[in-house]
């Protein structure tokens, strides 16, 4: 929907392929053409590159934007589109051949002198050479399956007593999840921040940053909500993440968009934060949404524009960053049951809009959420002149948004959001666990209950309209700040009124 909504606006037809489960998905009903390629399972359709290019033919279309998962980072398909005279809207397949495997990125970042976590930069081929690695760096250390990515095959080992045992169980995953046994270690970082630099290079050899994200708040690898700047990056910072992001993308000739991950530390002092390279995914993220927001940039525009062979439309300096935005994925899962994935009909849908509110869905009433995929449904991104008002923005749509028939986690969003390290911007990978497990020690939250039971029934609860208290001047007269005047007019929560 995302691409589509993008070639619709440059007034280019937008041809979809689906699965036999996604006959009535909204992509297919919105598309100027729809082909069917085959069973539910993705090895049988969007997984199967000869179907695809075989739709590429027939309909005769000029490029293909792979989207986020499937193969949109698969360098054989990115191949197999040029050998087929199809434009893949995306880097070359040697660009992603060059960020594919973590160890040749990692030797690709010594060569162009971009900071990265301490450790090896190949494979491993002993316990007894992993010990010695490990007695260089310090403990803990992580062992990383080179073919990996998204935490599949990583080992996080305190003492070099698990060294051995924890070795062997990385390179056997490794094989089995990618055919590739090849592990290589680094010294852990506890508790980092996962912030991630969107680069963009157009094909005439200039590449650009767009800005940071910060992408800590993730469970099981899967990431949950992101924001747009990061709360802890200033100006400098940003500039120097920025510049190693542009020399990772020239030293991989990358084109088209791109996002090179980091992972930044938290020195207890207050000192220098470091960052440090961790992979490049070579694919326009689910997340830009936050990105395109702070930028005023559309990038699936300037893919698209890029791919045509354009030049980009502007230079380093003309890149600004605006306000700030938080991006919450809505996921087909059930809070209550582990978060499993939760498939059905949706039987009601209210949607939010209104200022400073993004919704990016494919939901609609009446609609089968399948089982076969990613339980994404779309993303509810809230935009504010700064983080507080993103928040207040974001809080205020989840509290109109309403899936039926279907579970979801709307009701977890509306839990970080209101809580004190989050908006204190207390934000690390481990944020979440801490906070679902504070939930599941606490007894069951009856108010949040109530309020959605409130919700759903469309209960109009109305807000006592707090009038400004006699004390109070008019607002901005003499002694007041706005600021005051505006807090002593805060109306009760919601919550206060239900009760
Ligand atoms: C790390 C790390 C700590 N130290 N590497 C997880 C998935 C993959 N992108 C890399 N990951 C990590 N690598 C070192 N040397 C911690 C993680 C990590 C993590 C990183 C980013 C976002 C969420 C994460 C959750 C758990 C672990």
């Amino acid at each position: 929907m995302r691409v589509l909504r993008a070639c619709h606006e440059m007034g280019i037809a937008a041809v979809v392929v689906y699965s036999d489960v996604d006959r009535a998905a909204l992509h297919v009903r919105k598309a100027d053409e729809a082909y069917p390629i085959g069973a539910a399972a993705a090895s049988e359709s969007y997984l199967n590159i000869d179907k695809i290019l075989d739709v590429a033919r027939r309909s005769g279309a000029d490029a293909i934007h792979p989207g986020y998962g499937f193969l949109s980072e698969n360098a054989k398909f990115a191949q197999a589109c040029g050998d087929a005279g199809v434009k893949f809207i995306g880097p070359t397949a040697a660009a992603m051949d060059a960020m594919g495997s973590k160890t040749r990125a990692r030797q690709a970042m010594e060569r162009a002198g971009v900071p990265f976590v301490p450790g090896t930069s190949r494979g491993v081929e002993s316990t007894k050479e992993a010990e010695q690695v490990a007695g260089r760096i310090g403990y803990p250390v992580m062992l990383k399956a080179a073919a990996g990515g998204g935490g599949k095959g990583m080992r996080l080992v305190h003492v070099s007593e698990q060294l051995k045992s924890a070795l062997e169980a990385a390179r056997s995953e490794a094989e089995r999840s990618f055919g590739d046994s090849e592990v290589y270690i680094e010294k852990a970082i506890i508790n980092p921040r996962h912030i991630e630099m969107q680069v963009l290079a157009d094909e005439h050899g200039t590449t650009v940053y767009l800005g940071e994200r910060e992408c800590s708040l993730q469970r099981r690898h899967q990431k949950v909500l992101e924001e747009a700047p990061s709360p802890i990056v200033d100006a400098d910072m940003r500039r120097r993440m920025g510049e190693v992001a542009v020399r990772v993308a020239q030293a991989a000739a990358y084109t088209n968009a791109g996002t090179v991950e980091f992972l930044v530390d938290q020195p207890e002092n207050d000192q220098q934060k470091n960052f440090y390279f961790l992979e490049m995914n070579t694919r326009l993220q689910v997340e830009h949404p936050v990105t395109e927001l702070i930028t005023g940039l559309d990038l699936v525009h300037l893919q698209i524009r890029i791919a045509a062979g354009e030049k980009l439309p502007f230079r380093q300096d003309d890149v600004s960053i605006r306000g700030h935005a938080i991006e919450c994925r809505i996921y087909a899962e059930d809070p209550d049951n582990n978060y499993f994935p939760s498939p059905g009909k949706i039987s009601l849908l209210q949607e939010p809009s209104g200022p400073g509110i993004r919704l990016d869905s494919s939901m609609y009433e009446g609609w089968n959420v399948p089982i076969d995929y990613d339980p994404l449904l779309a993303k509810l991104i809230g935009y504010g002149t700064d983080r507080e008002q993103a928040i207040a923005r974001l809080t205020r749509a989840l509290s109109e948004y309403f899936v039926g028939g279907i579970k979801t986690n709307i009701s977890l969003f509306r839990r970080i959001l209101r809580d004190a390290d989050f908006g204190a911007a207390k934000l690390d990978t481990g944020f979440l666990d801490r906070m679902l497990k504070r939930i599941e020690d606490k007894p069951n939250d009856s108010r949040a209950a109530a309020e959605v039971a409130a919700i759903a029934a469309g209960m109009f609860v109305a807000l006592g309209a707090a009038t400004p208290d006699a004390s109070n001047d008019a607002p901005g007269s003499g002694s007041r700040t706005a600021d005051n005047a505006v807090s002593s007019w805060k109306t009760a929560s919601r919550r206060e009124a239900l009760r």
